[in-house]
């Protein structure tokens, strides 16, 4: 592609600074000068005519080069010009009201910072180019896709949206070890690493640390990586997920469950006011916002497993609910919909999940579920230390690798309860993402270690 007759070459960047993203430019700027800098996101042939969308973080600029509009020396340069090559372009800006912004700009001098050696393995302008693995392979390439920025542009104002709204509840944002001794969600997905001379763990969830800190701050929340061996291939698990911790102190898992509900109605809401991605085709928003400003259903894990029988599945009290039997249900207050799963059998849940005070086989629990993808879990907690002895003796957990952990329960742990959400789920529920590794820029799984 760059040879070496070619009059196109590599240039430093030097003094050349952008003057505008591409969303900064429109007609008031007419007649004026602008440098503009991206990479060539397409490129359209019309004999004396060419078109050249570059595209910046913000969208696309048409550039027009127009045989004897432009000089001579640009105009062949842009007749040399390939897709994916980096730019900077010094240009006229015109109305043209067909182009995005309604302005065009007629360049007047290019710079060149890197020309592509070879063709990315697909289009980026297509909306399923290749299958996930290639596109994977090459995920930095991917992600120019304008689906994907959408995507990822939606998932940064969720977190936004998620730390204002804590922040307005009063929690303070903290973040805890990733490096642990012991497990909390259960030994089975643990990711054992070297530590020095020891075993450690990659953290499967902030747990033991969020209810710590209840103590000092009382309302807590984390945004944080949670590592899960998973050796199955799903649609919906990763080994590395994003998950937002949330945990207080004095409330039960009823309180919890409103703050969620709220919390996610907060979320909504601001995504069909954000001027920056309202009108994205790839929200999925319009339906949900009509039907959740009301709170979301609460079923009993009792009721849902009677109801399972009633229809002929055969499942027994205390076994899980996969999303295989929740879409037997076909229960319209389900579908494509947020609700609560509440009560779950105690001997289903992690040893810190208090028990409901007057049937011990079921605990203070939820899952928030939509359709049937579990987008959280959460619980009130154990905060009575013989209480909690007894549960870990019962769940054959060793109680001297819990020692930093117990000692603490000496010393005045309020009541409190909490939840973990998936973001890579909840992700999925606002946008048209069917797969979990579209939600995430650079996935981890068993087959994926890289990029
Ligand atoms: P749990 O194990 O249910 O609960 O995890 C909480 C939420 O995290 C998400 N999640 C995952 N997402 C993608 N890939 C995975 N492998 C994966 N594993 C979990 C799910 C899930 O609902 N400590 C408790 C939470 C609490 O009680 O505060 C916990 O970790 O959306």
């Amino acid at each position: 592609m760059n040879s070496s007759n070619s009059i196109l070459r590599e240039e430093e960047l030097g003094n050349w600074r952008k003057s505008h993203y591409s969303s900064e430019i429109n007609p008031s700027l007419e007649g004026r000068t602008v440098i503009l800098m991206g990479w060539i996101s397409s490129i359209r042939d019309h004999g004396n005519i060419q078109f050249i969308m570059l595209r910046d973080k913000d969208g696309d600029t048409q550039i027009i080069a127009k045989k004897g509009q432009c000089p001579d020396l640009v105009y062949e340069q842009v007749l040399q010009l390939k897709e994916h090559t980096s730019l900077g372009v010094s240009g006229k800006v015109i109305s043209q009201r067909k182009a995005p912004n309604g302005i065009e700009i007629i360049p007047l001098e290019l710079k060149v910072f890197s020309i592509p050696i070879q063709a990315p393995p697909f289009m980026v302008q297509s909306r399923n180019p290749a299958g996930i693995d290639t596109r994977l392979d090459f995920r930095a390439i991917d992600l120019r896709r304008k689906y994907l920025q959408d995507i990822f542009i939606i998932r940064n104002n969720i977190l936004k949206y998620i730390r204002t709204f804590l922040s307005n509840e009063k929690f303070i944002e903290v973040n805890t070890p990733k490096i642990i001794a012991t497990a909390s969600e259960g030994g089975t997905a643990l990711f054992p690493i070297f530590y020095y001379e020891r075993e450690a763990f990659l953290a499967q969830s902030p747990q033991i640390y969020k209810e710590q800190l209840t103590m000092a701050f009382e309302k807590v929340f984390e945004i944080g990586p949670i590592f899960r061996a998973e050796p199955s291939r799903t649609n919906r698990h990763l080994s590395e997920a994003t998950s937002i911790d949330i945990e207080s102190a004095f409330v039960d898992y009823n309180d919890i469950m409103v703050l969620l509900e709220k919390m996610i109605q907060f979320i909504i809401k601001s995504l069909s006011e954000d001027d920056n991605i309202k009108n994205s085709p790839e929200l999925d928003i319009d339906k949900k916002i009509n039907d959740n400003n009301k709170s979301f259903p609460r079923l009993k894990y009792s009721e849902l497993t009677e109801k399972l029988r009633n229809i002929g599945e055969k499942v027994r009290w205390g076994d899980d609910l996969s999303p295989q039997l929740i879409k037997k249900l076909d229960d319209d207050r389900l579908n494509n919909n947020f609700y609560f799963i509440t009560d779950w059998p105690t001997a289903a849940k992690p040893f810190y999940v208090k028990e409901n005070q007057d049937d011990s086989k079921i605990c203070e629990s939820f899952d928030l579920m939509y359709g049937s993808l579990e987008i959280s879990s959460g619980s009130t907690r154990i905060s009575n230390k013989e209480i909690l002895i007894d549960r870990m003796k019962k769940k054959g957990l060793n109680l001297n690798s819990f020692d930093y952990h117990l000692r603490i329960f000496s010393y005045g742990v309020p009541p409190h309860a909490g939840c973990g959400v998936g973001l890579e789920r909840f992700l999925m529920t606002l946008t048209k993402i069917d797969n979990i590794r579209d939600a995430i820029l650079y996935p981890r799984d068993i087959d994926r270690l890289a990029p």
